[in-house]
């Protein structure tokens, strides 16, 4: 699909800055902390990156979200969401899964999407707008957000995709 503000649809292939929160650990309810976040969607894991090092060097997604990447980062400067403070990504390769690079950064936690749940999250959840709430199997609940609606409507077709595609693992 080549660069623009089209994201990359493979279910099991995809990457991109989403507003992160959880709200349940393991059945308990945890303190929201909303943070800009890099994303990416590994097969049947969803991955949230930590950030290392020194500086800020974003890279950025091959397939397409780089636009994205700094519509996300000014919408959330402009609404005070703090991009993790020092972060360094690899790029997010269409022609084989996206990683995290080698010693640059991991991932902060990952979520296993098999015998999870996914749906919009309601009013009461959070005052922010297209928010969809993820529920996994061991008991995590996530929030997860993007100002752009396409980003999100596609954040949510891919994780309905997955949980559904591996719904009988
Ligand atoms: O569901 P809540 O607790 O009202 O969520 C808000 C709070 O977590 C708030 O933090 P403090 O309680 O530390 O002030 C956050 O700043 C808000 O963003 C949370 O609400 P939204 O509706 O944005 O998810």
């Amino acid at each position: 699909r080549g660069f623009g503000l089209s994201l990359y649809r493979e279910p099991s292939e995809k990457c991109g800055v989403l507003n992160v929160t959880k709200i349940t650990e393991h059945g308990k309810k945890v303190r929201k902390n909303w943070a800009s976040t890099w994303t990416v969607l590994q097969g049947s894991s969803l991955l949230f990156a930590k950030g290392q090092g020194s500086g800020t060097s974003w890279s950025y997604c091959r397939n397409g979200s780089f636009p994205e990447l700094l519509l996300s980062l000014l919408s959330n400067w402009k609404r005070s969401i703090k991009p993790r403070p020092a972060v360094s990504y690899t790029h997010c390769r269409r022609s084989r899964a996206p990683s995290f690079g080698g010693n640059q950064s991991k991932p902060e936690f990952t979520v296993d999407l098999r015998g999870g749940s996914v749906e919009w999250a309601s009013k009461d959840k959070s005052s922010k707008k297209h928010v969809i709430e993820l529920k996994t199997r061991v008991g995590t609940e996530l929030l997860i957000q993007s100002e752009i609606d396409s980003v999100i409507n596609d954040w949510f077709r891919a994780l309905s995709e997955t949980i559904n595609t591996h719904a009988w693992e």
